[in-house]
């Protein structure tokens, strides 16, 4: 018997997926660098389906039927260097070697390109939905060529979440497109859940709220439009106790937020882009602040006003603000791929990204049905914020989205997610932008030219002479 795939590396992610193709009836073959972990994959769970344990890579890629399908979920970097290095001279032309870690894009070209060289499909899979998730059914979101795709993609659509019966799993593009993507998605994870942050923090802090009432007022909310899994678990944390100490179990936390460097890739890759992503930006900032422990020592006796007073109808404001914010950073992260697939000439369906992400992975919302409407409405949309639905319901929330962003200054509560997103919205839609006088100080202090508004050409003015002549620079 041989198994239809295989997964190495046996760890929280690769064994629950190992698990989930046992569960759907596939033969799986399985290893792990520790042999240990492949035996206790097989004690604990071999009665969930078939299993081919492993204990070299010889016999786990003998027991794979030709073209070979083999998952690596081991740790990004120099792991999956090394197990690619490892299993590649195993495999023969026409197999495919899949990587479910959380790769950089530019890795998976990397690998991709030297792989291709030798006749073997490797495709950059992005895998969300954490450990339930792999089990479960995650989001998949594969890159690679198409022709691997043909007999790798039914496989993982298969054992990927399903919503109204769609799974959410589907080609993305050829490369590295797949851990784009997956990247875009972690960073657009950041956004969202500073913004249910600054959210509860203005709830707290300005209406003076106990966090078993935001709870309520976030169960609330995700019956609505900002219904989604993160809401949902926000009101999860925010209504549990500690029971060590009585207290609210998040006032026991750490307030430093930890962070694996997805968010940060998703900015440093749009700043490459020239795409400006300033949700995730500041989300990522936001978790740099909070760890810096020192300044913030030094800084608290730093002056502030006195805050506080607003009843809980700010509550009403807060979904508005929360609603516009959210739908300014998804704007951003789509923004970002399609400039990713514009460089990198990856051809990614925008629709279809919002579509797999329905269900599965952790930004996984109702909302996000929307946004599969207006790419379906206007697949070349220059931002889902001009959008007619999104540009409605921003347009109706804006004042109290400003409100917020307002009254968060005046309280000295911060809130770099709102006001950030807001700014960007502001840029977006002013007719004139201070860009003109950039210009103007580029061109004085360093020559850099300019364009005008009223003629064709690239211009000069020269700063030092008392009568200012401008040339043209490009006649
Ligand atoms: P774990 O830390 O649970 O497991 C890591 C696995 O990598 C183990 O099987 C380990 O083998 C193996 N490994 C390492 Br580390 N170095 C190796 C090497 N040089 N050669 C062979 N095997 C090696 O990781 P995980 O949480 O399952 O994550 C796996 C991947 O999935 C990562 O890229 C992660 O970013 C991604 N991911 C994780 C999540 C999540 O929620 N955890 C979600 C989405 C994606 P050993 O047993 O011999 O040490």
């Amino acid at each position: 018997q041989q198994a239809v795939i295989g997964v190495t590396g046996l760890g929280v992610m690769g064994r629950n997926l190992a698990r989930n193709f046992a569960r759907h009836g596939y033969t799986v073959a399985a290893h792990n660098r520790t042999n240990t972990k492949t035996k206790a994959l097989i004690e604990e769970f071999g009665h969930e389906g078939e299993f081919l344990p492993a204990e070299t890579p010889e016999a786990f890629v003998a027991s794979l039927a030709r073209p070979r399908k083999m998952v690596i979920m081991v740790q990004a970097g120099a792991a999956t260097d090394a197990v690619i290095d490892e299993f590649a001279p195993l495999l023969e032309p026409g197999d495919i070697l899949i990587d479910g870690g959380n790769a950089h894009f530019a890795d998976t070209r990397r690998r991709e390109a030297a792989l291709r060289e030798r006749g073997i499909h490797f495709v950059g899979v992005g895998i969300s939905g954490g450990e339930q998730g792999a089990l479960d059914g995650p989001s998949i979101m594969p890159g690679g060529s198409p022709e691997a795709y043909e007999s790798l993609g039914p496989i993982l659509e298969d054992i990927a979440a399903k919503v109204d019966g769609v799974p959410c799993c589907t080609y993305v593009g050829p490369d590295g497109a797949g851990h784009f993507v997956k990247m875009v998605h972690n960073g657009i994870e950041y956004a969202d859940m500073q913004l249910i942050a600054e959210a509860y923090d203005l709830l707290r802090k300005a209406s003076g709220m106990t966090p078993g009432e935001i709870a309520e007022t976030f169960r609330t909310w995700n019956e609505g439009r900002l219904g989604s899994y993160l809401i949902e678990i926000t009101a999860d944390v925010l209504s549990h106790v500690d029971r060590a100490t009585g207290k609210p179990y998040v006032d026991v936390v750490l307030d430093q937020a930890e962070q694996k460097g997805t968010g940060r890739w998703t900015v440093q890759a749009a700043l490459d882009l020239g795409v400006p992503v300033t949700g995730i930006a500041e989300a990522v900032f936001a978790r740099s602040l909070s760890g810096h422990v020192d300044m913030r020592g030094a800084a608290r006796q730093l002056a502030g006003p006195s805050g506080g007073g607003l009843d809980h109808s700010f509550a009403d404001d807060v979904e508005q603000a929360l609603y516009s914010s959210k739908v300014v950073a998804y704007a951003q992260g789509f923004n970002e791929i399609q400039a990713g697939s514009a460089q990198y000439g990856w051809n990614i369906d925008l629709g279809a990204m919002a579509t797999i992400w329905r269900g599965g992975c952790i930004i996984r919302a109702k909302f996000l049905d929307r946004i599969r409407e207006a790419y379906e409405s206007d697949p070349n949309t220059p931002t889902l914020l001009t959008d007619a639905r999104f540009a409605a319901e921003v347009g109706d929330a804006q004042n109290a989205w400003r409100d917020v962003a307002v009254t968060a200054t005046k309280n000295g509560i911060p809130a770099p997610g709102f006001a950030s997103s807001l700014a960007y919205y502001d840029g977006l839609r002013a007719d004139r932008l201070p860009a003109a006088l950039i210009q103007a100080q580029r061109d004085f202090f360093g020559a850099h030219t300019y364009r005008r508004t009223d003629r064709d050409g690239v211009y000069h003015t020269q700063w030092e002479l008392p009568d200012r002549p401008e040339t043209r620079t490009d006649a």
